[in-house]
């Protein structure tokens, strides 16, 4: 790594991944890079899960959003984590965040950092640990394939660790763009008006005294395959894309859309795939994650830029990537997850959000968090930060779960992340309901008839027709005692039908 340490004098502080974990004290705040497996430290958090299986302790650690196994992982296994913030996806973590040992503060992206720079997470963060392609001369980290929150971290934080990842290829230099906002009563505006502008610095400030410890780390992202994109999901996209002809047909989106913004998964890839195939062309993404179809856009010459905060592709696009890292760079940029989650610009540039949610209410409430309202499953992630400011906000869910023995239609949704007010369009492959300009009494009969599934639709007007009854009209008709017998049902019984 001497090469990429570009000030001689850095080279003293190289150290092993022990040594550098070995700074690490019970309860600190850890800050790490990292944003979906992408991005973060590796070799440290592993030396830390070892250090932590001999003496049991915890930290608590707040990163971008998920992270790969390195760390979530190997820190859960020796159960070394107290608190966790904002997001996560990793599976021994979620056991222990829903049987009581973790405290998890699930927060919008976007709110994070500034939450961590304003000391509110339990004090502020003791120590910063980030990966890095490269350390500058003048002691700036050059980041890897996520932004996340590293700046903030590094900003904030009095001890910096860089983990300098050689199999992250030197070419990613230049592909960042790093802006830091003032915090209130300071803060000016954001001056992002396009997808491509850049706005800030290709390196996170840090200088020479911060960093403490240089950890070399050769251990590749690890990015995840993707599924084959199925019926559903196809259909759901057909159902999208249609949906955006017909606006611009009639005048309400421009010819090239709007910059897109959309979720990560494999309905999300489906989607994007759908652009692909489309006629659309010169398509921006302002976004959060850009993964396998943005590099389709590209080579299809559909994309004329996209904006995110990670590249997390699956094993054979993030090959694709770094074999032709040198066409691909000039359309891509990647900032801290404040700018590109960030509420201002959503609403400013008009994005289009597209993501998931786990159920729909028949009111256009969506639950993306929680399962039969209690147990967590990943987190709201940027969902919220797009869905509330976006010029159209849609959500997209299969219209059943678990075989057909859940609804994802259900009167009441058990937990709610993004109301009513928020939602625009919700697509199952069943169908699409356009929400916009209707009230809930209109919503139900169209969501109902467009979006669920034919097992659930008869049991879904039934309920409405009766609560609409006994309610005399009510604005948001509900029949209180009954509104979440569905989840209750599934729970006791195994199955929401009756
Ligand atoms: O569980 O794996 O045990 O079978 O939920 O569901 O259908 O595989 O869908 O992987 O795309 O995840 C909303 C969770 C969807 C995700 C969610 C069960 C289902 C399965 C997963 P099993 P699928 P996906 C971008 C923006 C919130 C954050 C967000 C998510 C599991 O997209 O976390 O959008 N989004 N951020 O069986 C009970 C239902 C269910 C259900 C599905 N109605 N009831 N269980 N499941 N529907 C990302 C970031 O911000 C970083």
């Amino acid at each position: 790594i001497l090469d990429r340490v570009r000030n001689t004098a850095l080279h003293a502080k190289i150290v092993s991944a022990e040594e550098a974990a070995a700074f690490i004290k019970p309860n600190m705040n850890v800050g790490t890079s990292g944003f979906t497996p992408a991005g973060y430290p590796k070799a440290v958090p592993l030396a830390l899960a070892k250090r932590m299986e001999k003496e049991p302790f915890q930290i608590n650690l707040w990163t971008g959003a998920s992270v790969g196994k390195e760390l979530d992982g190997a820190l859960a296994k020796v159960h070394g984590i107290k608190r966790r913030m904002p997001y996560q996806t990793n599976k021994d973590l979620r056991a222990q965040i829903n049987n009581g040992e973790v405290q998890y503060c699930d927060l919008h992206l976007s709110e994070s950092a500034q939450l961590a720079r304003y000391g509110y997470m339990g004090g502020k963060i003791d120590v910063a640990i980030v990966e890095a392609c490269a350390i500058t001369e003048d002691g700036n980290i050059i980041p890897t394939t996520s932004m996340g929150n590293a700046a903030s971290y590094v900003q904030t934080a009095d001890v910096v660790i860089v983990e300098v990842n050689t199999s992250q290829p030197i070419e990613l230099e230049g592909m960042h763009d790093v802006y830091v906002p003032l915090d209130p009563p300071h803060r000016l505006p954001i001056p992002v008006v396009k997808p491509n502008d850049h706005i800030g610095t290709p390196y996170i400030p840090c200088g020479l005294d911060k960093i403490k410890y240089i950890v070399a780390c050769d251990i590749k992202d690890d990015v995840r395959p993707f599924g084959e994109i199925d019926e559903n999901s196809h259909k759901i996209s057909q159902y999208i894309i249609d949906l955006f002809h017909k606006e611009v047909k009639e005048g309400r989106l421009p010819a090239n859309l709007l910059p897109i913004q959309s979720g990560v998964g494999n309905v999300a890839n489906a989607v994007i795939s759908g652009f692909v195939d489309s006629d659309f062309t010169d398509l921006s993404v302002y976004t959060e994650v850009i993964q396998d179809g943005m590099f389709d856009l590209i080579d299809a010459g559909k994309l004329s830029f996209a904006s995110g905060t990670s590249l997390s592709p699956s094993p054979t696009g993030l090959d694709r990537f770094y074999n032709n890292i040198k066409k691909y760079r000039k359309k891509l940029l990647l900032r801290p997850q404040e700018i590109a989650n960030s509420p201002e610009v959503a609403r400013r540039i008009g994005i289009i959000a597209m993501n998931t949610a786990i159920e729909c209410d028949i009111y256009g409430n969506v639950n993306s968090t929680h399962i039969m309202g209690t147990k967590m499953m990943n987190g709201i992630g940027g969902s919220g930060d797009f869905a509330r400011n976006a010029y159209l906000t849609c959500f997209f869910t299969a219209s059943t779960a678990k075989d057909g023995l859940i609804s994802s239609i259900v009167p009441m949704c058990s937990h709610i992340d993004h109301t009513e007010h928020d939602v625009d369009i919700i697509v199952t492959e069943q169908g699409l309901a356009d929400l916009r300009g209707l009230s809930p009494r209109e919503r139900a009969r169209v969501i109902i008839e467009n979006c669920a599934h034919p097992d659930y639709k008869p049991m879904l007007m039934d309920y409405f027709e009766r609560a609409d009854k006994a309610t005399k009209h009510a604005h948001t008709p509900h029949l209180l005692k009954e509104a979440l017998s569905w989840h209750e049902r599934f729970v006791e019984t195994g199955t929401m039908k009756q």
